[in-house]
């Protein structure tokens, strides 16, 4: 069967799971926040990676109903959360720049956030740029209508496209997430690293938040500690995990 065909059954019998990654404060080892993340464990094919179904679902408009249920349950857990002793807790949610362009579709994603009484200002939306380069000026617009819950925008997989900080400082971004290929090159000394110790000195001199993302050595761990990188994710601290398991995480770090 066709993907798309698979991407409806999916949605209409909600096959979907949302997997939640900590997010760390590097000096400390403390767990500042989790990041949803959206898995499929398909009844027949098994685990299917969002990097095949998003761009699908983007491309067929599924995305629109996709992100609705993300951003749902999402949030549902956020509260949940709440009510379990864990509000100190981020939640950061990836949305999609189709979500963004379209004005009934961005509605119903407000309507959601709505109707949860969470603690906006502990909630995170990621975009990423080609939502800037394409359309300015709703982009600012929409992300300013976010920012009046309190809730804060962060600038996903920084540095692999082609806006510049410069550009960025026009928008309504609270963090700045850099690409995890900038981490990977960590500490070989090559253009890459020079381009991550920069990023983050200016990101930080602009009051940016800076996460570092894919850390995956302890190498890398310690050289972004050194640089003054004061928060990360990656598979060295922890992966994306279960709802559940998460939660054990997040208590036994308390
Ligand atoms: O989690 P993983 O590394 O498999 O994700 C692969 C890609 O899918 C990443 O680019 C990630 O941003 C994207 N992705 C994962 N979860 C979500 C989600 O909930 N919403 C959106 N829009 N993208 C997601
Ligand atoms: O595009 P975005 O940054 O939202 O993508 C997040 C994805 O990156 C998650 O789906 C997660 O599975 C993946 N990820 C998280 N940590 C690491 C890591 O240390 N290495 C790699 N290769 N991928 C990671
Ligand atoms: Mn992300
Ligand atoms: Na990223």
């Amino acid at each position: 069967i066709q993907m798309v065909n698979k991407l409806q059954v999916g949605i209409e019998k909600e096959e979907f799971t949302l997997f939640y990654q900590p997010e760390f404060n590097l000096h400390t080892n403390e767990i500042i926040g989790v990041e949803a993340l959206v898995r499929w464990p398909h009844p027949e094919n098994g685990f299917i990676s969002p990097n095949t179904f998003i761009p699908i679902a983007e491309k067929s408009k599924q995305i629109y109903a996709l992100e609705q249920w993300i951003v749902n349950n999402a949030l549902k857990q956020k509260l949940k959360w709440e009510e379990d002793g864990l509000e100190h807790i981020e939640l950061s949610i990836n949305l999609s720049s189709k979500t963004l362009e379209s004005e009934s579709n961005f509605q119903k994603i407000e309507q959601i956030i709505a109707s949860y009484k969470v603690d906006y200002t502990k909630i995170i939306f990621e975009i990423t740029e080609t939502v800037i380069i394409s359309h300015v000026d709703t982009a600012i617009e929409r992300l300013n209508r976010l920012r009046e819950y309190g809730i804060r925008i962060a600038l996903d997989d920084f540095g692999t496209g082609f806006s510049s900080l410069t550009h960025i400082m026009k928008l309504p971004i609270d963090i700045i997430k850099i690409d995890r290929s900038f981490i990977k090159s960590i500490p070989k000394g090559n253009e890459e690293t020079v381009i991550t110790k920069n990023i983050l000195s200016l990101a930080q001199d602009l009051n940016y938040r800076v996460v570092a993302e894919g850390i995956e050595t302890q190498e890398q761990l310690e050289y972004l500690k050194l640089i003054s990188c004061d928060r990360g994710q990656g598979y060295l601290l922890c992966t994306p995990l279960p709802s559940d398991k998460v939660y054990e995480v997040l208590r036994s770090s308390d």
